[in-house]
């Protein structure tokens, strides 16, 4: 990441009014990771309080090289531009979450108006090494399709050739997004007073962590909605009445309403809106899209680990009519399978009872799977 001396600052932005929103407006906690010695003294405090009251915030100078970004960029909207028999070449077995999918999420029935790719991370022990003379197959640890290139056959290999024809630029985008996310989850250690600061961030740093990326991409509305003669974002010509008029459209369901199992998630969208988060109060808001910023969501794990203090969120995502495709990159920190999730004793006392029986991530990943997309897992282990 750049360091913090030369990242520059921004100011907090107030929630618009949108077509597919109510147009309230809350102030969506921004945390400001270039800030001076001083004032990055009160970060730890102010992130524990976003993650409290929203289980979510965004983040500006966050560090994370422009570039890199943008060359993870291009690399989804080409894989997104190709033909449809192409992207479903990366389509894994019907068992497997991962690969490219369209429609379908999960396996119990839930649909959005999506296509995406879902792939595994695995962590270097080394930093990543971008060598253009290595073939792509070659087995780089550094490699995303490391994974695959172990435990899987020739039709991995075939998904890292044909989606990933830069598996570097995965790499790099994945290797600065962790940094992030680690550096956040030291703040949130550091402000919650536990005694070891990463005791979070340890868990996505680990090797064996089960992290995973995901590209989601909402397409524009089809081609005859499209031809209409207004092309303002989430608006369309009644034409039912004598006199047409123009009118707030539908949204579609893009991604239905849930929250993520992992610890934290890092999003990253391009300008088109469609991502709304729920506030306590069950109000649903919009999160205006902002391309240089990242959004941050409390996962289940997290709000498991600190005993329920932190919530996870639940967002989800509507799809108005425009002329532009919504393109959004998230990468989601995971503990390894094997690793116990339990509230940390800290945040357990006579006033704040436990509230979760202690899981393994792997066994909180088969409940995840085994219910709706929409469900409460984690009221699975709930102690009552
Ligand atoms: C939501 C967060 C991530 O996108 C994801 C999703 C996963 C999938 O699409 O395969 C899940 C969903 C997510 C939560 C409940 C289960 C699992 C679909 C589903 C119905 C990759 C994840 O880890 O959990």
């Amino acid at each position: 990441p750049t360091p913090i001396s030369q990242r520059t600052k921004t100011t907090t932005k107030k929630t618009r009014s949108s077509p597919l929103g109510l147009g309230v407006g809350i102030n969506i906690p921004t945390i400001d990771l270039g800030v001076d010695h001083h004032e990055r003294s009160l970060l730890p405090h102010k992130i524990v309080q976003a993650c409290e009251e929203y289980g979510f915030f965004k983040v500006v100078n966050h560090g994370v090289p422009k570039e890199v970004i943008s060359t993870m960029e291009n690399q989804g909207n080409a894989f997104f531009a190709k033909t449809a028999s192409e992207k479903q070449q990366a389509a894994g077995p019907a068992t497997s979450p991962f690969g490219y999918g369209c429609k379908n999420i999960g396996f119990n029935g839930d649909m959005g108006e999506l296509e995406y790719l879902l792939l595994p991370t695995t962590n270097s022990p080394r930093s990543s090494v971008c060598d253009l003379s290595e073939p792509i197959s070659s087995p780089d640890f550094s490699s995303v399709g490391i994974y695959f290139w172990i435990t899987h056959t020739v039709f991995e290999m075939e998904l890292i050739g044909n989606a990933l024809l830069c598996s570097c630029a995965v790499n790099d985008y994945i290797e600065a997004v962790r940094e992030l996310a680690c550096e956040i989850l030291n703040l949130l250690g550091e402000g919650l007073r536990v005694p070891n600061k990463s005791v979070f961030s340890r868990l996505i740093r680990d090797v064996q962590s089960d992290s995973c990326f995901r590209l989601n991409h909402y397409p524009p509305l089809k081609q005859q909605q499209q031809q209409q003669p207004s092309s303002r974002s989430g608006w369309e010509w009644d034409l039912s009445s004598p006199k047409p008029k123009l009118t707030p459209s539908t949204p579609r369901m893009g991604f239905g309403e849930h929250s993520d199992p992992q610890i934290l998630t890092i999003l990253r969208s391009n300008d088109v809106e469609g991502l709304q988060i729920c506030t306590r109060a069950g109000l649903w808001v919009p999160v205006p899209p902002d391309p240089s910023e990242f959004c941050v969501f409390v996962g289940d794990a997290l709000q498991a680990m600190t005993n329920g203090r932190f919530v996870s969120v639940r967002h989800r995502v509507l799809v108005a009519s425009s002329v532009k495709s919504r393109m959004s990159m998230m990468y989601f920190g995971a503990p390894p399978l094997n690793a116990w999730i339990s509230p940390l004793p800290k945040l357990v006392s006579t006033q704040k009872p436990i509230r979760y029986k202690p899981f393994t991530w792997s066994e909180f990943k088969k409940a995840a799977y085994s219910l709706r997309l929409g469900d409460c897992r984690l009221d699975l282990f709930k102690i009552h």
